[in-house]
């Protein structure tokens, strides 16, 4: 579970990243696990710098940075998203923790003063709540 001090963390380098690194953690998991592909088959440019796929990773680094904002509830505050994940686009929750293990490499290399260890722990274990909430609606 998040403690205080994970909760604060994460808030903290979230506030000074959010911005600058808005698309590449999506853009290197269709990049480095073409799998996840699959998914978007619906977009005309299959190339992970197309258009829509630089305007889906904004869309997904807005929504972890909307889940900063729930992290106190984050089952509660990500429900419609699971359901969204879940039921109409049908991604496999193993896709969770791929992306969530591109965002902790995007971030370890864009902002290496930043990603203290306690950093890495922090926002880790927030990115497997955040899987886990979104994963929820799936049972
Ligand atoms: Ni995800 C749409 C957030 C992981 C595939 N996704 C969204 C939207 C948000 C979002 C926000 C837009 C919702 C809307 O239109 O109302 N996605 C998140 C978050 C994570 C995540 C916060 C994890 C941290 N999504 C993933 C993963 C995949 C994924 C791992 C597949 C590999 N998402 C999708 C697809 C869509 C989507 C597909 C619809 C895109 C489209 O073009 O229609």
């Amino acid at each position: 579970t998040l403690t205080a001090k994970d909760k604060q963390t994460v808030k903290a380098f979230w506030a000074k990243v959010s911005g600058k690194s808005r698309t590449s953690a999506p853009l290197l998991m269709l990049v480095v696990y073409p799998q996840t592909k699959t998914y978007f088959s619906h977009w005309q440019d299959q190339s992970p710098n197309s258009p829509a796929a630089r305007k889906h990773g904004k869309t997904v680094m807005m929504g972890v940075g909307d889940a900063v904002t729930k992290i106190d509830d984050l089952k509660e505050g990500l429900k419609e998203l699971s359901e969204l994940h879940a039921f109409t686009l049908r991604v496999d929750p193993a896709n969770f923790k791929i992306l969530s293990h591109n965002i902790l490499v995007v971030m370890a290399v864009m902002f290496p003063t930043d990603f203290t260890p306690d950093v890495h722990v922090s926002l880790d274990k927030f990115l497997a709540a955040v899987s886990l909430a979104l994963a929820e609606k799936y049972r």
